[in-house]
């Protein structure tokens, strides 16, 4: 049983990344497991060649930093030969309608200037698909938005080995375990996100204490002054006590009964922040000022995942008549 997991370097890592998703993975992934930097899927919106190469190397020594073991992470565009031609085996097993059918390419394109959108934002979840199904990845850990893709990643698998003989692991999604659901500090009703950029509701895992302490003091609560726990009237509030929840392993509630003011426990969320970051952000900035290690580590990632992968390639191409 073989998990995938990705994470998208469309901008830096924060600490929503982090806390709900790769301390997770480093804590509780088994051996088997596999992390990818899907830089390819940073590129079906307008981006910056630059910083995404820059970002996807940041992401990837994030995850080693985190305590990911090193032989079970790879760049995806490492692989951008073999998942190219499988993308099109797979484009060509799909229908128009399945894929026209993906929600979160009609929310994004919703309004004018459909026209401009890019194809690549249309295609990208058979991209996925061909993450997944090259990794021979049995479940995929996905959240709500993205379980319509592995559906897809499903049916593809299915209809290639029916069609041409059997090749893929059909593929299952998994609700990942609830972990943190970090929201953004200073627009709370939005989750935090990398693509809002340099925004000052987002901590990022290579800020610097004195930027998390300035973040954290001016994270919106409200005018209640109210310490408990309820995420639908005090959604400010309750973001910073899951925040502090998630650092501490205690329960929201009981942060909310420790502290006797906003102020007192902003400060104690801020300075717990900085502590599980601290070694994060240490080794990550070891491993960007020392580009031998981290290029060792990305260069064994790549033969890896390209080995586990070229079998299954190879008979896709030779039973789909190519190659
Ligand atoms: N705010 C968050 N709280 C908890 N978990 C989060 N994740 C993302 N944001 C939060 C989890 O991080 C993992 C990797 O995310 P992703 O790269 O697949 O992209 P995303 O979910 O779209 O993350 P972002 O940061 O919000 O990026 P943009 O702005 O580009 O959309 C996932 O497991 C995700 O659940």
């Amino acid at each position: 049983m073989a998990r995938l997991s990705a994470i998208t370097p469309s901008g830096h890592a924060h600490v929503g990344n982090y806390l709900g998703a790769v301390r997770r993975w480093a804590r509780e992934g088994s051996p088997g497991d596999l992390y990818l930097v899907s830089d390819l899927h940073a590129m079906t919106t307008p981006y910056h060649p630059q910083k995404l190469r820059a970002r996807a190397r940041e992401m990837l020594a994030v995850l080693v930093a985190s305590g990911i073991s090193p032989d079970q992470v790879f760049v995806q565009s490492d692989l951008v030969r073999e998942l190219g031609a499988l993308t099109w085996l797979l484009e060509c097993t799909c229908a128009y309608g399945e894929a026209a059918r993906m929600t979160q390419f009609k929310e994004k394109t919703q309004g004018d200037g459909k026209a401009a959108v890019r194809v690549g934002l249309f295609t990208y979840p058979v991209l996925m698909a061909a993450d997944i199904l090259l990794q021979g990845a049995s479940e995929v850990p996905v959240g709500d938005d993205q379980a319509q893709h592995v559906e897809l990643a499903r049916a593809l698998a299915r209809r290639f080995n029916g069609t041409y003989g059997e090749v893929f692991t059909v593929p299952t999604a998994v609700t990942p375990p609830v972990a943190a659901r970090i929201r953004d500090l200073v627009d709370p009703n939005a989750k935090m996100a990398k693509s809002a950029g340099d925004a000052p509701g987002v901590v990022f895992v290579l800020d610097e204490p004195d930027l998390v302490r300035r973040k954290v003091k001016r994270a919106i609560t409200d005018s209640l002054d109210r310490l408990e726990y309820r995420p639908d009237d005090q959604p400010g509030l309750a973001n910073l006590l899951e925040i502090q929840a998630a650092c501490t392993g205690k329960a929201p509630r009981e942060v909310a009964a420790a502290y006797s003011s906003y102020g007192t426990l902003k400060e104690a969320v801020a300075e717990a922040l900085i502590e599980e970051l601290r070694p994060v952000r240490a080794r990550t900035l070891e491993l960007l000022a020392d580009p031998v290690e981290l290029d060792q580590i990305r260069a064994s990632g790549a033969v890896m995942a390209r080995e586990r992968g070229a079998h299954r390639l190879e008979s896709a191409l030779r039973l789909a008549g190519v190659g």
